[in-house]
């Protein structure tokens, strides 16, 4: 970056914006405010290796499976620990969810234990890897339940609507971090040549009128009435939204990033085709939560074509749901077709 492009005075770092955040709250500890430090840390971390990811000593699997019954990439597993080493003996946290593991993880006893409780997606689009696609982290931050004692399975099991702050890293053609803590959505670009996050995308809205939608178009024969007549909608048939172009990565975290800037929506609705799997691909605790927060806090909405992502309970750690994200219109639209055809 050269000061003909930038005056100093105009660069946010993220620490800086992070900490401005939290002066409006003088009762904070300092707590939350790090422990996004720690993630953005994680993501440059991360981001070190996706940029190699194609060299030998990163490519090939693990040969394990994770509890999703993918099979585990070792970046995934390095995305997965670099978040776990970088959060785990802070004393910020009380213990982690991550797609990756089955059970969540307590903080060891050597550790100091915190408030605040960590869920994420290490390596969002993963079975993108291999072929030079873009990737992503998101993450999650609740309060405990509880005030002090073990931690326990059912305080990760919270409504979206507690999330005290949630966020992204997409690793693309440059790397950004987004986040909320329910005081607007602000994105920051990773400038490689300082290694630090500035702030290039203050208060984000997602903007009118929608340019996309996103969405794998291969499955529509495994939808139900509801979503198949949303999508012809969305092409503009009968009356629909006309001009939207479409436009599927597949890989959440871009597809919803792209949308987030652009304007649009995605959606992963619920299926057929796989029996075990009714209720859709997506996680709602590591992937449809946090960014629903960010989706509604831009001035958008998320729904799983019945009603808000973030007033839904879950009721395991790893529980799936449809996702219709973005343009809050778009949004409201698919719950109407839901409602009138199934
Ligand atoms: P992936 O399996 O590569 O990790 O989280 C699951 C996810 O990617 C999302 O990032 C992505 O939007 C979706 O699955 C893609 O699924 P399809 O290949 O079924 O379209």
């Amino acid at each position: 970056m050269s000061e003909d492009s930038i005056s100093h005075s105009n660069i946010i770092t993220i620490e800086r914006h992070i900490l401005d955040g939290q002066l409006v709250h003088p009762e904070a500890t300092g707590a939350l405010t790090n422990l996004l430090y720690d993630l953005a840390l994680a993501g440059k971390v991360i981001a070190s290796k996706t940029t190699r990811a194609g060299l030998a000593e990163i490519l090939g699997r693990t040969g394990d499976v994770n509890v999703q019954g993918e099979q585990v990439l070792k970046l995934d597993r390095f995305a997965d620990l670099t978040v776990q080493r970088l959060t785990d003996h802070t004393g910020r946290l009380a213990g982690l969810a991550s797609e990756e593991n089955a059970e969540f993880i307590p903080i060891p006893d050597k550790y100091p234990k915190g408030k605040y409780l960590l869920v994420y997606d290490p390596l969002d689009g993963s079975s993108n890897v291999d072929f030079n696609m873009p990737v992503g982290t998101i993450f999650g931050i609740y309060k405990r339940t509880r005030e002090d004692g073990e931690v326990t399975e059912d305080e990760f099991l919270q409504p979206g609507r507690n999330l005290v702050a949630s966020g992204y890293i997409a690793y693309g053609t440059s790397t950004m971090l987004v986040y909320t803590t329910g005081h607007g959505v602000h994105g920051f670009t990773l400038d490689p040549s300082v290694g630090e996050f500035l702030l290039s995308h203050p208060d984000i809205r997602i903007p009118s009128p929608p340019k996309y939608f996103s969405v794998n178009i291969g499955y529509e024969l495994f939808w139900s009435r509801g979503v198949r007549a949303y999508t012809e909608f969305l092409q503009g048939r009968e009356g629909g939204v006309k001009g939207l172009s479409l436009r599927y990565i597949g890989t959440l975290v871009s597809d919803f990033h792209r949308n987030l800037l652009a304007g649009g929506v995605f959606y992963y609705p619920a299926d057929t085709k796989d029996p075990n799997t009714p209720t859709g691909k997506l996680r709602l605790l590591y992937e449809a939560a946090p960014l629903a927060f960010i989706a509604e806090q831009a001035g958008g909405g998320a729904s799983d074509g019945r009603g808000r992502i973030l007033d839904i309970r879950p009721e395991s750690l790893h529980q799936r749901t449809p996702l219709f994200i973005g343009d809050r219109a778009l949004v409201e639209k698919v719950e109407e077709l839901i409602r009138k055809h199934d």
